[in-house]
């Protein structure tokens, strides 16, 4: 009896080779462009590593290198027209997805998103911002699946720019106001995140983390880790967004607040490690008036941290140099919303500094101290 295996691919127009290739053990890389889509996929149904690595000139300029079905081992689709959206599908296997931006266009700027789902396996993302100004906008959804993924998300520079075109020093002009988004999610299994910025905001930075809910049944305390260091200063008109779902965080902020920054740490129903530690930089004013005496309205931060259910041992240490209007300077304050809440367990614990933030919210923690 002849039993016949039949791979289902929704939307290629090829009909793939699985046994052959399974015989031979190779992994293969394969790609379909459709308008401004560039869909990068592994073909056939193998569980076998993938490396994918894009890199990016930021102004549409693609070119991928992985072990491509017809044996090379990079394409250049720089001359093919504007890519404005990857999706990547690497299925079973420990894949490699590796993304370098290494161009910061002053004209020509292209946005691009890449839409990554590296299956399951124990897979690895790298996102290499190259320490350039961003331009345009760039927008990573990323989806690690089973296995135990590691994100790395490095040397994010500039979101968007001052304007100024040439020097650094500008009067009046308009910002370049970018959106970096990066959106990972874990998945099942120990996953792990590694985000870095060190450039200033001028647009939306939104900062999103999944890492899923799976634990070690002996301890209950999850497998999941964020850990995010964040220094940059979030200017005039911009917004940072830091948001966490799983049961290890550990976010860092260290720099001014002139716009609007949220940093919203949940827990999950088991018991969490949650770190918040802010350090606002005095604000020296960039408003209509930079600098002038008395312009006293600064930026807002919120900070919303939930342990949920579970024994939670909870850190929010803020210092605030932006508090007082010295010649030219702007204070940073805290929204009314911020809230840090232990949850339900009933052996939190927790040190909560936050005596720079009037007003805020501390409940469902046992066991506080320094408040
Ligand atoms: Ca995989
Ligand atoms: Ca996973």
């Amino acid at each position: 009896m002849i039993r016949r295996h039949v791979t289902r691919t929704a939307d290629r127009k090829f009909r793939p080779a699985v046994e052959a290739l399974e015989g031979r053990e190779v992994p293969a890389v394969d790609f379909t462009l459709a308008g401004n889509t560039l869909n990068l996929f592994q073909f056939g149904n193998i569980n076998k590593t993938d490396n994918v690595s894009i890199t990016d000139d930021g102004k549409g300029g693609i070119k991928v290198q992985a072990n491509f079905k017809d044996g090379s081992s990079s394409k250049d689709f720089s001359g093919i027209g504007s890519i404005t959206n990857i999706d990547v599908k690497l299925k079973g296997g420990n894949d490699t997805l590796n993304y370098n931006l290494t161009g910061s266009p002053t004209t020509g700027a292209k946005p691009l998103t890449i839409t990554a789902d590296l299956g399951d396996g124990n897979d690895k993302f790298n996102a290499d911002l190259g320490n350039v100004a961003l331009l345009a906008d760039r927008t990573f959804n990323v989806a690690g699946k089973n296995g135990n993924d590691t994100f790395k998300v490095s040397n994010v520079g500039d979101v968007g720019s001052n304007g100024s075109s040439s020097s650094s020093s500008s009067s009046s002009s308009t910002p370049v106001k970018t959106n970096l988004t990066v959106n990972l999610t874990g998945g099942k299994d120990k996953d792990s995140a590694d985000i870095t910025l060190s450039g200033a905001i001028f647009g939306t930075a939104n900062i999103t983390w999944d890492g899923g809910s799976t634990f070690n049944p002996f301890n209950l305390k999850s497998l999941d880790s964020l850990k995010a260091t964040l220094n940059s200063n979030v200017n005039k008109g911009a917004t940072l967004n830091v948001t966490s779902t799983g049961s290890n965080a550990d976010v860092k902020f260290n720099g001014q607040v002139n716009g609007t920054a949220t940093f919203n740490i949940t827990g999950t129903n088991k018991d969490d490690t949650l770190s918040l530690n802010l350090n606002i930089a005095a604000n020296p004013g960039q408003g209509a008036g930079s600098g002038t005496s008395g312009e006293t309205a600064g930026g807002t931060v919120t900070i919303a941290v939930d342990g949920k259910a579970g024994n939670d041992n909870i850190t929010v240490v803020a210092t605030n140099a932006a508090t007082a209007a010295a010649t030219g300077a702007e204070a940073v304050g805290f929204s009314g919303a911020s809230k840090v809440d232990g949850g339900a367990g009933k052996k939190d614990k927790g040190t909560v500094s936050i005596s720079t933030i009037p007003g805020i919210q501390v409940v469902n923690i046992e066991d506080i101290k320094n408040i």
